[in-house]
């Protein structure tokens, strides 16, 4: 299928890239990458991200887009199923490149590869099957994806071949310790202030962590909804700790659940049980209510997964 997206390509000379909505370091990274190669090609390009770009990820180079007014191609990268875009409709012969285990192909080309780490390695790839020389700003965003979706290199995802591409990237102009400089050491005072309300209610049994943050919490630490992020990998780091269970109100009635569970299912499973879902070992739930209310439930949902393993 890659292999017909470069005919596509070579074709075509006015493309429209979207992103999935709350974009992350792939989203951003491999977005910025292909747009400068098909800059590069002297293809005219715009990129959709149906919400902001977060400040922490800005740091990248941008390309210098066009006025695109009806794209012959819309390419559409880490975008799982059409629910991520949520309110952009994408025009002309849409192509889907992806890694996502759960995308079903929805484009009317497709190239979805779930062995690979990150959109940004598939786009590493497609630039270099169309000959693009991988330029500096490239190497910097494909890098940013390549991180991100490895953890800094230390998920599951982490092949041989991520760093060989790391290794590639890195001659190509990328600056490991500035990327990671600028994507590790970003914590808001808030952050803190939220971690200390979590560890002095935390809860730890049989290899259950748990803990939760009410809006009070946020409201007296001055919060935004990305202070919250991170909380949950210091839990995580916690040596005995098999399943990890994060509740936050970020407002007064919803309560948004995280979930993370150092082997098998017991992540996905427990989020199921409150009609949310995601990958084994880090899933998601929203619940109405108050995570007081909520806790204790989810821990006894939890322990009975772990037990299964
Ligand atoms: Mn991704």
């Amino acid at each position: 299928m890659k292999a017909k997206i470069i005919d596509l390509i070579k074709q075509h000379t006015s493309f429209e890239i979207i992103t999935h909505e709350g974009p992350d370091e792939d989203a951003v990274g491999s977005s910025r990458a292909l747009a400068f190669g098909l800059l590069s090609l002297g293809k005219a390009v715009r990129i959709i991200y149906p919400s902001p770009i977060p400040d922490s990820l800005q740091f990248t180079p941008a390309p210098k887009e066009h006025r695109v007014s009806s794209p012959d191609v819309s390419l559409l990268l880490d975008v799982s199923d059409m629910s991520m875009i949520a309110g952009v409709t994408p025009r002309g012969t849409i192509v889907v490149i992806d890694h996502h285990k759960t995308n079903d192909g929805f484009g009317d080309l497709n190239w979805i590869a779930p062995e690979k780490s990150s959109t940004s390695e598939m786009i590493y790839e497609l630039c270099t099957d169309l000959n693009i020389g991988i330029s500096s700003a490239m190497a910097t965003n494909l890098y940013l994806g390549l991180f991100g979706d490895t953890g800094g290199f230390v998920h599951a995802n982490t092949t041989p071949e991520v760093f060989n591409l790391a290794s590639d990237l890195a001659r190509a102009g990328a600056d490991p310790n500035a990327i990671a400089n600028k994507l590790r050491k970003t914590r808001s005072l808030s952050f803190f202030h939220l971690l200390c309300s979590v560890m002095e209610r935390l809860f730890f049994q049989e290899g259950i962590c748990a803990g939760y943050i009410e809006f009070s919490d946020m409201l007296r630490a001055r919060a935004r909804p990305e202070d919250t992020s991170g909380i949950i990998d210091e839990m995580a780091s916690l040596a005995e700790a098999e399943l990890v269970i994060l509740l936050k109100e970020l407002d007064p009635d919803t309560v948004h659940g995280s979930l993370r569970s150092r082997t098998g299912k017991a992540a996905l499973n427990t989020a199921r049980a409150f009609g949310g879902g995601g990958h084994a070992m880090a899933a998601g739930f929203t619940h109405r209510g108050r995570a007081k209310a909520l806790i204790q439930d989810v821990i006894e949902e939890g322990g009975r997964w772990i037990e299964k393993g």
